[in-house]
């Protein structure tokens, strides 16, 4: 039983409504001596708060750190007045694999940390407290995204223990990551709504297609645009609907318009169903090595970040999310990437309304299965380390590509769909994985927009098997970090050197930086400028910010990372990984003041003509 991928983001209506299921939950961690039997309560009197991750919830390392099963139970009441209504329960993501009972029996199985699924409930649901039963698998593999080293053994009496060393620089927080809510609509009802606005820039109009997906006996579909103040600006109908905006106010970066498509399934001369889809219209495309949004050539200025935070780890925390943005703004930014996987419905949401331009990644991250700095070999077009022949994740990096883009399509603030992140993209066998990826994104996604995938320094122009592929060739670096470390003057022939190569051989493609980054720790300070100390961090990015503005084609930087974030114990890591702009708190470090100058004085487009 595969629980449904959701496309329609929950709302009330005149026809829905919704039940919020976050709050405490019953929290278990499994244990092999005792069996659990869904058809009773959980045996258990730990809590856990929904949403957000268990980890930092506990008080105990042994659970903080635990890798294997675990289970999460509510009860809820739902009213009678709703019963005869279609009600479906609905997750906004559970992280990493779920299977999910409604009063003992399974409604939904569903693997993916980072997107939604649902299932409809009618059948399952009694009279009085009813109860929801999950148990998840926080284990990473060859087969997952993201990509962990997973081992199991055994003690003594058999009992299985399992370790996942995680492929990537994160700390593996998992549990209810994202709303949980039961929302009910009639039961014929409105399932999809595709938007593709296509702007005509001489007379200022725009044509919208709207595609509804309708479920039930309906005689008609109308559909109502609106403007932002929620007055009528035209109608149309049908499932293949065209509507036409004349004087049409464009969604731009930081200069957010957003529409509404009001969509009514109408029987017998009455609305059924009704539900509210916000769009923006705008358009991108990539030309002459120049990023265009509505036909302008765009220069991003921001950051890759985390959906991180104390307490909460990767669960939703609104409060965050709009701080994050403000800040962002405050600092002249007008863009992120979702590293290293989809961020929340609502974040995406709020870019909308916010005019943050998003590069909507999958969770794809740690395809990469062995590690040098020396790029020597791989310039040799036969090098080929294991990676492509040990991994097996090329059906579940589809499926995040169809639960992505299904999920994110209508959203302005998307501008680019990014594959992966840091892959082996130098090995043979690279080609041949992603070929299929790109097709797929690009046959997937209604509007079209670039498809790219962010390189690691090894994939030099000379070693990268599939920069073909790209629309945009965004690059993560680290000279004068990782490499040429305390050393910029070298760092910065490197980096110049590098760009300008990559502009050479590719002059028809944007090229940019979606990392660049040097650990910093707050409040270190050395008159020597020492790695590490806050004067080291800014002259990091003078010396960068330097070369950028002598390559024509580089068309943004998206510096890492936003702010301090957790990850896996390690030798280069002090309580995390400390490249941040800002703490993990949000306090600026002293290069968030040069940043907001430089970013400030740049304009979000014409910036590289
Ligand atoms: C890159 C990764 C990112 C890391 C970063 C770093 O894409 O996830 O956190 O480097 O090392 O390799 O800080």
């Amino acid at each position: 039983m595969n629980g449904v991928m959701k496309l329609l983001y929950p709302i009330s209506t005149d026809s829905r409504t919704i039940l919020n299921l976050d709050g405490i939950w019953k929290f278990m961690v499994e244990n092999s001596e005792k069996n659990i039997d869904v058809s009773h309560p959980l045996e258990t009197s730990d809590v856990m708060a929904v949403p957000a991750s268990f980890n930092d919830q506990t008080a105990d390392a042994k659970i903080r750190n635990y890798n294997g099963y675990f289970w999460y139970e509510k009860e809820f009441n739902i009213a009678r007045i709703l019963r005869n209504e279609r009600l479906v329960l609905r997750f906004g993501s559970v992280t990493h694999e779920a299977w999910v009972y409604v009063n003992g029996n399974e409604v939904a199985h569903h693997k993916g940390g980072f997107t939604p699924f649902e299932a409809e409930i009618n059948k399952e649901l009694i009279e009085g407290s009813n109860r929801v039963t999950v148990r998840i698998s926080n284990l990473l593999d060859f087969t997952t995204l993201p990509v962990g080293n997973f081992s199991e053994t055994s003690d003594k009496h058999g009992n299985k223990e399992y370790n996942v060393d995680e492929n990537f620089d994160f700390f593996n927080y998992a549990g209810i990551h994202r709303p949980v809510k039961i929302y009910s609509t009639p039961k014929d009802y409105i399932d999809d709504i595709v938007v593709t606005p296509e702007i005509n820039f001489t007379n200022n109009s725009a044509n919208i297609k709207i595609s509804s997906k309708a479920v039930g006996s309906f005689d008609d579909v109308k559909i109502y645009i609106l403007d932002a103040k929620k007055e009528i600006v035209c109608e149309c109908s049908g499932t293949e609907a065209l509507a036409k905006i004349d004087n049409v106010n464009l969604w731009q970066p930081l200069n957010s318009y957003m529409y509404t498509a009001k969509v009514c399934g109408i029987k017998d001369g009455r609305v059924i169903d009704v539900y509210e889809e916000p769009f923006g219209v705008r358009q991108v495309e990539t030309k002459n090595g120049k990023f265009m949004i509505n036909e302008r050539p765009f220069y991003f200025k921001g950051f890759g970040k985390h959906e991180d935070t104390y307490v909460n780890g990767k669960g939703l925390n609104e409060a965050y999310n709009v701080l994050d943005l403000n800040l962002m703004k405050k600092m002249g930014a007008n863009s992120f990437r979702t590293s290293h996987y989809p961020y929340s419905e609502e974040m995406m949401r709020l870019c909308d309304q916010e005019g943050i331009v998003v590069i909507d990644e999958t969770p794809a991250v740690g395809l990469m299965l062995s590690f040098t700095f020396d790029v020597s070999a791989m310039v040799n077009s036969s090098y080929e380390d294991n990676t492509w022949k040990e991994l097996n994740t090329q059906k579940a990096h589809q499926q995040v590509i169809r639960e992505m883009i299904d999920r994110d399509k209508n959203h302005a603030c998307v501008v680019m769909w990014s594959i992966a992140n840091e892959a082996a993209n130098y090995s043979t066998g690279a080609k041949e994985y992603f070929e299929p990826l790109f097709k797929l994104a690009r046959k997937l996604d209604p509007q079209k927009r670039p498809c790219t995938y962010v390189a690691i320094m090894m994939t030099t122009p000379e070693a990268d098997k599939c920069t073909d592929l790209v629309d945009v060739i965004a690059l993560n670096r680290y000279y004068g970090w990782y490499m040429q470390n305390g050393d910029l003057k070298t760092a910065e022939d490197k980096t110049r050197n590098e760009l300008l190569e990559w502009q050479d051989r590719y002059p028809g493609k944007p090229i940019m930086y979606t990392e660049y980054g040097a650990d910093t720790i707050s409040g270190l300070h050395s008159v020597y400028d020492e790695p590490f100390s806050e004067e080291y961090q800014e002259d990091y990015y003078k010396m960068n910010s330097k070369v950028f503005d002598e390559i024509p084609n580089f068309v943004g930087e998206q510096l890492w990372n936003f702010a301090d974030f957790q990850t896996k114990f390690g030798i280069n890591r002090v309580q995390g990984n400390k490249k941040g702009i800002f703490t993990r708190s949000r306090e600026p470090k002293m290069v968030a003041r040069y940043l907001s100058k430089r970013w400030n004085n740049i304009p979000n487009f014409d910036y590289k003509k």
